[in-house]
């Protein structure tokens, strides 16, 4: 199965909706004619909850193609939940995709793996793609190595899960995020292979076939090609270098 690769850019709390609308339209002059042009390769950005709506008005106005994310989403449709945002609400605005269970969210939040689940059970609910984020600590890497923590985070995260739904699934070690230092793409291949395997025990071949894993962490633009190298990589979750317009370019516009 030929999976499109997808090049995500997560904003985390970076850009108020005044400046997504000039980062936004630096971006998209920047990229003519670059391959997501063609379908060849899938750009999504995941701007904070307040940008969201400008954001999809400025895609839609510039007939743009960059599909749109939210960073978080609620694992409830509605009620007494203040502060939290509805997946109802998300694909309203046309939001496909969102991020589930990053790092960040499972540090500063105490999101357990069962909050992550229940996270992408909401996703699903409303046509949202689960972006589900997996990843090892240092102290984790040391104890148990590489793949069993992010291995076990999965199978959680895809209880339940039907072996159709689409989703997507993001391997980011906890070192490596906003440290400067990726993985190597030998670390990068062996984890994602592993979660893929993980995808084929819970979902079956077909899904783990079809479903992308992205790799993330101090990606940029003299790295990416080599992520893009290996087979079971389908692409990056990419956080400071997607907030610089001409190094995200650059990174989009990979070459293997
Ligand atoms: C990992 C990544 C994006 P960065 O969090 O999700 O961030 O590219 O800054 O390491």
């Amino acid at each position: 199965v030929a999976r499109t690769p997808l090049i995500a850019g997560n904003w985390k709390m970076n850009l108020d909706h005044l400046q997504a609308v000039a980062f936004v339209q630096k971006l998209h002059w920047t990229l003519k004619d670059a391959a997501h042009e063609d379908g060849s390769v899938e750009v999504a950005v995941f701007p904070p909850f307040t940008d969201i709506r400008t954001v999809q008005t400025l895609i839609d106005a510039d007939k743009i193609s960059f599909a749109l994310g939210a960073q978080d989403i609620s694992s409830h449709d509605s009620g007494a939940y203040t502060g939290e945002i509805s997946g109802a609400f998300l694909s309203k605005l046309s939001c496909g995709y969102v991020i589930i269970g990053h790092s960040e969210r499972r540090e500063y939040h105490a999101e357990s793996d069962e909050v992550v689940a229940a996270k992408v059970q909401a996703a699903l609910r409303h046509g949202v793609v689960p972006v589900i984020c997996v990843g090892e600590t240092a102290e984790d890497l040391e104890k148990f190595g590489a793949s069993a923590v992010p291995a076990g985070q999965l199978e959680v995260a895809l209880s339940g899960v039907a072996a159709d739904a689409e989703i997507v699934v993001a391997y980011e070690p906890v070192w490596a995020i906003g440290s400067g230092q990726a993985a190597t793409p030998q670390q990068a291949q062996d984890v994602c292979a592993k979660l893929r395997e993980v995808i084929a025990s819970k979902m079956g071949a077909d899904a783990a076939a079809k479903t992308r894993v992205l790799y993330g962490g101090s990606v940029k633009s003299a790295n990416i090609a080599s992520f893009m190298r290996e087979p079971d990589v389908d692409g990056a979750l990419v956080g400071g270098a997607s907030l610089v317009a001409d190094e995200f370019a650059a990174i989009i516009r990979f070459q293997k």
